[in-house]
């Protein structure tokens, strides 16, 4: 969705959470919804974080999803500095992700991260659950997710196993 300003913006520590988060990029590319994706740090660029975050409402971001791996604090730093909702997507790690489940889930009483699970599953679910909290101000992703959930339906009650 070139040209679009993006509704949600995914923000990664690392290029080398791509290949995961790849998956959250593919679930709103399939729901049509303007995003825009960016490797930025809070420990390597953490000015970098601060403008881009500061600046995502009045730029038209609705919701960010910030996904990261090890001491995960990325999405409570940008929670700190805006008051759109911010998901946050644990990576795998040394500690089979874990310590970022941890780092993302557990922030103290009054700066809120919505924490998904860890990996695949999450970056899936947190495009998801971005998409959702859209719905409730834009009708037509209501209905996408509608259309969606009634898929896996039919999915799932037509399987037939060998
Ligand atoms: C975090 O450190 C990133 O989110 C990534 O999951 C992890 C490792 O980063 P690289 O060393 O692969 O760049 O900041």
């Amino acid at each position: 969705m070139k040209g679009t300003a993006p509704q949600v913006l995914v923000l990664m520590g690392s290029k080398s959470d791509w290949d995961v988060m790849r998956h959250c990029a593919e679930t709103l590319t399939e729901f049509e919804v303007p995003h825009e994706c960016r490797v930025l740090s809070a420990h390597r660029t953490p000015d970098a974080v601060v403008d881009l975050i500061t600046n995502a409402e009045k730029n038209g971001v609705e919701v960010v999803i910030a996904a990261a791996g090890g001491a995960a604090h990325l999405a409570g730093v940008v929670a700190a500095h805006t008051l759109l909702p911010v998901l946050g997507v644990p990576m795998t790690s040394a500690l089979n992700g874990l310590d970022s489940l941890l780092s993302t889930v557990q922030m103290p009483a009054g700066i809120p991260v919505g924490t998904l699970a860890i990996g695949k599953a999450g970056a899936k679910n947190a495009a998801l659950l971005g998409i959702a909290i859209l719905a409730n101000k834009h009708a037509l992703y209501r209905e996408k997710l509608k259309e969606f959930r009634q898929e896996q339906r039919e999915t799932v009650l037509s399987t037939t196993l060998p």
